[in-house]
């Protein structure tokens, strides 16, 4: 049974002056009355009821009890796998949620920190898996997986094949054999926001297969969108796009040192950092955008013999092999060319340039970039932890000073910007807020929006025994309700998108 209760509404006034200014704010609340909330520990035992107090022992074991609209808790610690579900896949996640409202949740409880280390599990190889999801409606949340083991080829860490609707949010995929996280077939309409995948290296294939992110094979559905990724130190590209036939959006993503192992100190395979290549299909039109991709091995960004153009806009490709490779074996035109816009390439060494739309990128603008444009070339920082809403580290690496000369070179593609016009490269300077798009289900709960003394508004949500679970300062400028649930057994599911103005001036809210 499910009811919806009206939460709170909301308008939105925004601050008017010619900046693009866009604010989407929705708060929603379903009511699922049989949604059961489970729990995993390291200490568990899957004989237990899977309570709070008597937890499970095994996230499968989770899996197995759980129903759409369930939570799965898995406490921190580490958990060493040592059974497999099948003679390849370590754990075997079948079960599927009903809809974006009703997912089964599989998250981390509260900041606590879930290792799932495979290091002690042998499983056979060749597309193996340490977790295969074959579920659709399902969100995976701050859940470490690595060590998984392969003898005489590559196996994946987490495999989602095949994969529809699933979201994928601070997840940290490393040092297994194989791909780290790795999408195969199914209808898309996936969400990776704020994930790792680092370590991931496959010695029996000589590192051929290991890359950070592999998405393949959609080709029907809806978009897939990475969002706010780190790929590191896979021995074989950072996200590779290899043979997939739908489009992919890849935005605010980063790619560093791919095509080298043991922590950059050794050669791997191919070291693309983003390749959004497709070497069977045209008319695939993937688009990256405000991605910064520096010291991989080979290429910053790369078309891999693509034989249909994408679009890159506002990327910043710095101290790569190659910065941007538009590589096709066949001659593009028309709709089939790449579009490139405000790019960086920092220094310019680029390849394959000749059958590309190329407009307002530094090699077109003459622009030589040099240190002094930057507030830092130095990336100290960028391994660093995320910040609390689990986006990207604030680092100064490669944002630009106030004196760059890249600062309103770029054309308006439609993403936001300050100032007279875009700026070249990843980061719009001015720009004082990030996009986030965030979704908070949690068990029978509460949920409080207040106002701090300083004006900060904070989103606050409690567990139903009462444990506060997030808690988040949403900015400036917002006057908020206070909500608390009336109803023990209610499922709060809030959804929230904040797309906070480029500009100093806060937004206005007011509530009706
Ligand atoms: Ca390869
Ligand atoms: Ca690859
Ligand atoms: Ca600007």
């Amino acid at each position: 049974m499910k009811n919806v209760i009206e939460l709170a509404s909301f308008s939105i006034t925004e601050a008017s002056r010619s900046l693009l200014v866009t604010a989407l704010f929705c708060l929603q609340s379903t009511t699922t009355i049989s949604a059961a909330t489970w729990f995993v520990s390291p200490g568990g035992n899957d004989a237990n009821p899977g309570t709070i107090d008597q937890p499970f022992a095994t996230l499968q074991k989770g899996h197995d009890k759980a129903s759409s609209g369930d939570t799965v808790y898995l406490r921190g610690g580490t958990y060493k796998i040592t059974s497999r579900a099948e003679s390849k896949i370590g754990i075997s996640i079948t079960k599927s949620g009903t809809s974006d409202a009703e997912r089964i949740y599989f998250w981390a409880y509260g900041d606590e920190r879930p290792v799932l280390d495979f290091a002690n599990l042998t499983i056979e190889s060749n597309i193996g898996a340490g977790i295969r999801v074959q579920g659709k409606w399902l969100h995976f949340k701050g859940i470490e997986i690595c060590n998984v083991k392969s003898q005489n080829a590559a196996n994946n860490g987490l495999w989602c094949n095949p994969c529809t609707n699933n979201i994928f949010e601070n997840m940290d995929f490393h040092h297994n054999q194989g791909p780290g996280l790795s999408i195969a077939n199914g209808n898309g309409g996936l969400l990776i926001l704020n994930c790792d995948a680092h370590d991931n290296f496959d010695a029996a294939k000589n590192g051929e297969d290991a890359d950070g992110f592999g998405i393949h094979y959609q080709t029907s559905g809806d978009t897939i969108v990475l969002r706010g990724c780190r790929a590191w130190w896979n021995s074989d590209d950072g996200y590779d796009l290899f043979e997939q036939k739908y489009p992919v959006v890849v935005e605010n993503c980063w790619a560093y040192g791919n095509g080298y192992i043991n922590e950059g100190s050794g050669n791997g395979a191919n070291g693309s950092g983003f390749k959004m290549g497709n070497p069977k299909v045209a008319g695939i039109r993937h688009t990256i955008s405000n991605c910064v991709s520096w010291k991989n091995k080979n290429q910053g960004f790369y078309a891999n013999h693509s034989p249909g153009g994408s679009n890159w806009y506002n990327n910043t490709s710095y101290n790569n092999g190659t910065q941007f490779d538009m590589l096709s074996d066949n001659v593009l035109s028309g709709n089939l060319v790449h579009v490139l816009r405000n790019n960086v390439a920092f220094p310019e060494r680029n390849r394959n340039m000749q059958d590309s739309d190329t407009k307002s990128n530094t090699w077109d603008l003459n622009i030589a970039p040099a240190n002094s444009d930057f507030e830092s070339v130095s990336d100290a920082g960028w391994m660093g932890p995320r910040k609390p809403d689990g986006s990207l580290p604030d680092i100064p690496f490669l944002k630009l000073k106030t004196s760059s000369k890249l600062i309103d070179k770029g054309i308006d593609v439609g993403l936001p910007f300050s100032g007279n016009a875009p700026d070249l490269g990843a980061y719009e300077f001015g720009a004082t807020t990030t996009a986030t798009a965030r979704s908070f289900p949690v068990g029978p709960a509460a949920a409080a929006i207040s106002l701090r003394a300083d004006g900060i508004s904070v989103l606050r949500i409690f567990d139903l025994a009462g444990r506060s679970v997030f808690t988040e300062g949403m900015g400036t400028g917002f006057r908020l309700l206070t909500y608390k649930s009336g109803h023990a057994e209610s499922r709060v599911q809030l959804n929230l998108e904040a797309v906070l103005p480029l500009s100093s001036e806060p937004l206005h809210t007011s509530h009706e």
